[in-house]
């Protein structure tokens, strides 16, 4: 058996989804709010609470802002209808409800289309710090307040149409890697400081302060080739995060046309989510010490 992780994460598997049949081809069902009971609400307050005190000084301003602006509290799990009508007048996006992980092909179309997909359901009180899939709390607290920023906004509508792209090409693992360091695990320098943008980090209330304030991570500049040849952990907080300068860097990735980045990718051997490059442009030397903690068992 695997060892329970301690991180609140989700595990965005590739190929992943599909053991229920959905009854709609895109995969998406009814919220159905009225039907979240007081506990589920009340995971959603223990989750929302600890993240409040946590994501100050930690979270770029633009999350926080997003945050302020959106109809999300810590009373109850927000409404997508809610959250939809303040977010297409900002950035043309919505929400949309899915049981859960949904197959790619699915996920790029919603994307692509300016649709996020967010887990219906919400994690149970005993799974606070770990979850299998993204539920309502990483996909709506996480993802959301980002997509009110228009360069956020752009990139993963370019992402879910480059995921239909390299899914032909047979590189859809490069460009995961890439949604992976950035939408999901992303670190941006503000004038104050390194600050979390990613999802996944922001979801989650132990890797908040590891990403930000641990000694143990890699934290190295982004760079798109660098990052498309670097394999992930989905079980455990990230050995290296990627930090940006600026959220319009989004916006000039989601421009480029990756195909011959792709070609000079696959000539190239992956790395290790630990390894460090001469070449690599780095801000923090991680001292590793909670991964070869781990390993040592
Ligand atoms: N489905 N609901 C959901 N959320 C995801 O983040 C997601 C998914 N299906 C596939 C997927 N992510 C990834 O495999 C792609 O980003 C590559
Ligand atoms: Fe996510």
């Amino acid at each position: 058996m695997l060892q329970q992780p301690s991180k609140d994460t989700v595990k965005h598997g590739l190929a992943a989804g599909a053991e229920q049949r959905p009854e709609r081809p895109d995969w998406t069902i009814e919220q159905a709010w009225d039907r979240y009971t007081p506990q589920e609400h009340a995971v959603w307050r223990t989750l929302f609470e600890r993240q409040r005190k946590l994501l100050p000084g930690r979270a770029c301003d633009e999350f926080i802002r997003g945050m302020d602006d959106l109809p999300i509290g810590a009373d109850e799990i927000p409404n997508f209808e809610a959250l939809s009508d303040l977010l297409i007048k900002r950035t043309g996006w919505q929400v949309v409800a899915v049981p859960g992980l949904v197959p790619d092909d699915v996920f790029f179309e919603h994307l692509a289309n300016r649709r996020f997909p967010a887990g219906q359901f919400i994690r149970k009180p005993h799974e606070l710090d770990y979850l299998e899939e993204p539920d309502v709390f990483h996909d709506v607290f996480g993802h959301v307040p980002m997509l009110m920023n228009p360069a956020i906004a752009d990139y993963i509508q370019a992402y879910g149409e480059g995921g239909l792209r390299a899914q032909r090409l047979g590189v859809l693992d490069k460009l995961a890697r890439v949604y992976w360091y950035t939408v999901e695990f992303g670190l941006l320098r503000q004038p104050d400081g390194l600050r979390i943008y990613g999802a996944g980090i922001a979801s989650s209330a132990a890797e908040t302060v590891f990403s930000v304030e641990d000694d143990s991570p890699n934290r190295i500049r982004f760079e798109l080739e660098r990052v498309m040849r670097t394999r992930y952990r989905i079980d455990d907080f990230q050995e290296t995060y990627f930090v940006i300068g600026h959220l319009d860097e989004l916006l000039r990735l989601a421009q480029i046309d990756f195909a011959p980045t792709y070609e000079r990718v696959r000539q190239a051997a992956d790395l290790e989510p630990g390894d460090v490059l001469d070449t690599d442009g780095v801000i923090t030397r991680g001292t590793g010490r909670y991964h070869a903690a781990k390993r040592a068992g």
